[in-house]
């Protein structure tokens, strides 16, 4: 990632008492070293500076819509998801969750929000263009077959994108591939930037011939067969190597 965004950056931009969490595993910080703290304790994060000029982009992207985008959306979404954050560790502190589908909801909205605007920003830049080098390209040819093979694919999938939404390319740990994918409503309950590390199957298919339509019963008796020794090995593969 660039060299203009630091973790001195997101701790600077959030204020004093501010900690980082899902920008600092973007940039492989460890999420405690702020303060050192117990990890009980509520993260919020900074608005990452624009890492170049709001006219840097011209004439791609005007002025004026770099200014409002990184300003006034992206803000939205630190504050917002700094909010949620918040929100969740109060309903934890009280043990009540009666708002927790619009709380899930809000956290999906701002966290992938403040995900994909982080890397949006800093991903285009001045100065830029051309392709892709070294294991990247390696990577693209592996995976798509061409750079302009990827390339028609991520620009079609952006274009179709249905309203608003994104076009991504992803890697993907699990297969170790490269994915194109299309992002229609970043709120669809989806962290983009997460990695799933322990899920229950919900869908009536899963339970549906012992519980019929006892679902809360087959949550609590799913919790009492979870392998946490397997959902650790996950951690490590695929996270703690970053930590
Ligand atoms: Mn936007």
């Amino acid at each position: 990632m660039g060299n203009e965004f630091s973790r001195r950056d997101v701790i600077a931009g959030a204020g004093a008492a501010a900690t980082i969490g899902v920008i600092s595993s973007l940039i492989g910080s460890p999420a405690l070293a702020a303060t050192g703290k117990e990890a009980s304790q509520v993260f919020t994060h900074g608005l990452p500076p624009l890492p170049y000029p709001p006219d840097a982009l011209e004439p791609v992207i005007d002025k004026e819509t770099v200014s409002i985008h990184h300003d006034k959306h992206f803000a939205a979404y630190v504050t917002g998801l700094n909010e949620t954050i918040t929100k969740l560790a109060k309903a934890r502190e009280a043990g009540n969750f009666d708002a927790i589908k619009a709380l899930s909801r809000d956290l999906a909205f701002n966290g992938s929000g403040v995900v994909l605007h982080w890397i949006y920003f800093d991903t285009i830049g001045p100065k830029a263009g051309g392709t892709p080098s070294g294991k990247l390209a390696e990577l693209i040819n592996r995976d798509f077959g061409s750079f302009e093979a990827f390339w028609k694919q991520f620009a079609a999938a952006s274009k179709a994108v249905e309203a608003s939404g994104w076009g991504i390319l992803a890697w993907e740990p699990f297969s170790q591939r490269l994915v194109v994918m299309q992002s229609e409503k970043h709120q669809d309950l989806t962290s983009w930037g997460a990695m799933p590390l322990m899920v229950c199957d919900v869908w009536e298919h899963a339970y549906y011939l012992k519980y019929q339509n006892r679902r809360p019963e087959y949550v609590d008796n799913f919790g009492k067969i979870i392998n946490w020794k397997k959902v650790e090995d996950r951690f490590n593969k695929f996270c703690a190597p970053k930590l």
